[in-house]
C-alpha cells in the first residue's frame, strides 16, 4: 500500500518534494484534521471516529482483487458504473406517467449526485412521444420565417460555427409540482428530481442569425422537434438574442438520445419544455404560435381574480437538502458529533448568492456556505457542518439569488397562486428529521 502510494505522489507530484516529505506532510494534515464541539467552523475537517480499525478483516486481510489481475481494458469500450452502484437510477412511476411510458418522465436520483453535474446516464429524461433514434447524417434544422435568408443545415453545417460551453440546469417547471397541496412523495428523487445540470456544447443562437438577419417584426421563435410529439414551443426573440443555445455536446460527449440527439435548445434557466429536443425547425414570426391547450398548461392561474400569468419563462429561484433526505438519512450518529447538511440551490434568473438553513422550520435561519462553482443558471451546491444534538429537528433551506429574489415560504405562495397550479412551485422545502435520523417530507405552512 505505502509503496504504490509513494509511486503515484512522484508521478503526479512535478515538485522538488520527495514523496516521503509530501506523505509526512498529508499525514499531519490527516493528524491536525480534528475539531473541538465549541468552535464549529464550515471548513472542519472531519476525522474517522470508528474504534478498533485494526480489528476489522476489511483492513487486516488481502482481497481477491488484490492478489488476481482484473479486467482488460478492452472490456468496456463504453464505460459503466460499478456494479456496486446499481441502485444510482433514474426512476418512474406510474403517478407521474399514467402508465404511458413514452409519455412520462424518469427522474434523477438527485440525492446521490457530487458536486453540480449530472452524469449522463442520470439526466433526467422527460419526453411526450417517446425518445426518437435519430440518424444524425438524415437530421436537418430549418431556420425560416422572418429572417433575410432562411436556411437548412445539416449536422456538419451546425457544428461549424463556432462553439462554447455552459453549465445550465434544466428543471421541468412541473418539477414538485405534484406538492401544491401537500407532500406527495416520500423521496426526495419524486419529490424535486425533475431536474439535471450539465455542461453543454453548442452555438449561440444570436451567431446563426448574424449571418440570416432577423427581421425587425421577429418578435418570437417557434422550436419544434423531430420526435413524433414535435412539441412545438413559442419563446420571445429577446430570450433567444440573449443566450438561447442549439447545443449537440453534453458533459463532454454528444448529447444522449433521451437528451435530444442530434441537437436540441438550450433556454438557460427558463421552463425545460421550451428546450425542445431532437431540434428539427426554427421559425420567426410576429406572435407566438401554439396550441390552445398548450398555452393553458404553461401559465400560472393567480388565486383570487383566475387570471393567467401568461408568458412567465423563468424557474425561479429554489433550493433542496440533499443530505439527510428521505433516501439519505442520518445513521448511527452520536450526540456531539459533527455532520455535514449538503444541498442544491439554483435560480433561472441568475447566480445563487447565498443560502440560509433553518433547523425550527423557518423561524430561526444560520447561512450556509455555497462550495464548488458557483455558476449563472447553474446548480449551485451548499454546505453546512451541524452539530447533531439527537433531537427532531424540522431541516429546511431558503436560497437567493443576485437578481435579488429570495424563496417564499409555503404560506405565500399558496396566498398567491392557491394550490390549483402544477407550475413553478418554489416554496421552502423542509424535511422533518427524527431524533434517530429518519427523514420525512413536509411542508410548514406559516
Ligand atoms: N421534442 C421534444 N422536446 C422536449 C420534450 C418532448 O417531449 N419532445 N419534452 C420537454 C419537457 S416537458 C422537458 S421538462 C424537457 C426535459 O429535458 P430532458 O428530457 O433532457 O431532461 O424537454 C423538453 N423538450
Ligand atoms: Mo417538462
Amino acid at each position: 500500500m505505502t509503496k504504490m502510494s509513494k509511486n503515484s505522489d512522484t508521478t503526479q507530484v512535478s515538485t522538488t518534494e520527495s514523496s516521503e516529505e509530501l506523505l509526512n506532510r498529508r499525514n499531519f494534515f490527516r493528524k491536525a484534521a480534528v475539531y473541538s464541539a465549541g468552535a464549529v467552523a464550515a471548513s472542519t475537517v472531519l476525522a474517522p471516529t470508528r474504534a478498533n480499525a485494526q480489528d476489522d478483516p476489511n483492513i487486516m486481510e488481502e482481497k481477491p482483487w488484490a492478489t488476481e489481475l482484473g479486467d482488460p481494458v478492452t472490456k468496456n469500450q463504453y464505460g459503466q458504473p460499478s456494479p456496486y452502484e446499481h441502485n444510482v437510477i433514474r426512476r418512474t412511476t406510474d403517478i407521474l406517467s399514467s402508465g404511458n411510458m413514452q409519455a412520462s418522465i424518469a427522474v434523477t436520483p438527485i440525492q446521490d449526485s457530487c458536486g453540480i453535474i449530472t452524469p449522463n446516464g442520470l439526466f433526467f429524461n422527460r419526453c411526450h412521444g417517446g425518445t426518437p433514434t435519430i440518424d444524425p447524417n438524415q437530421h436537418r434544422l430549418m431556420i425560416h420565417g422572418l429572417v433575410e435568408k432562411p436556411i437548412v443545415l445539416t449536422m456538419d453545417e451546425i457544428k461549424k460555427y463556432p462553439n462554447v460551453s455552459r453549465v445550465h440546469f434544466i428543471e421541468c417547471p412541473a418539477n414538485g409540482g405534484p406538492e401544491w397541496r401537500g407532500p406527495q412523495f416520500n423521496s426526495i428523487q419524486f419529490a424535486k428530481g425533475f431536474m439535471s445540470c450539465a455542461e453543454w456544447t453548442g452555438v449561440y443562437i444570436k451567431d446563426i442569425l448574424r449571418d440570416l438577419g432577423l427581421k425587425k417584426e421577429a418578435l418570437w421563435m417557434l422550436a419544434e422537434g423531430g420526435d413524433s410529439s414535435h412539441m412545438g414551443r413559442s419563446l420571445p426573440v429577446d430570450k433567444v438574442l440573449d443566450d438561447a443555445m442549439i447545443v449537440w455536446g453534453q458533459n463532454g460527449e454528444a448529447l444522449r438520445p433521451e437528451q435530444g440527439y442530434p441537437i436540441r435548445l438550450l433556454v438557460p434557466g427558463w421552463e425545460g419544455n421550451l428546450c425542445v429536443k431532437w431540434l428539427a425547425r426554427l421559425e420567426f414570426a410576429k406572435e407566438p404560435f401554439y396550441a390552445k391547450e398548450e398555452t393553458a398548461k404553461y401559465t400560472a392561474l393567480t388565486k383570487h381574480d383566475g387570471k393567467a400569468i401568461q408568458h412567465f419563462y423563468a424557474n425561479e429561484v429554489n433550493s433542496v437538502i440533499t443530505s439527510p433526505c428521505p433516501e439519505k438519512p442520518w445513521k448511527d450518529l452520536k450526540k456531539g458529533e459533527m455532520v455535514e447538511i449538503e444541498g442544491l440551490a439554483w435560480s433561472g434568473m441568475g447566480t445563487i448568492k447565498g443560502v440560509d438553513i433553518s433547523f425550527d422550520g423557518g423561524k430561526n435561519w444560520v447561512e450556509a456556505s455555497l462550495k464548488g462553482l458557483v455558476l449563472e443558471k447553474a446548480w449551485t451546491r451548499f454546505s453546512y457542518m451541524y452539530k447533531y444534538e439527537g433531537k427532531d429537528i424540522l431541516l429546511s433551506s431558503r436560497a437567493r439569488d443576485d437578481a435579488g429574489h429570495i424563496q417564499p415560504t409555503v404560506k405565500q405562495e399558496r396566498d398567491t397562486v392557491g394550490v390549483e397550479s402544477v407550475y413553478h412551485r418554489n416554496g421552502i422545502h423542509t424535511w422533518a428529521v427524527s431524533a434517530k435520523g429518519d427523514v420525512t417530507n413536509v411542508q410548514i405552512l406559516s
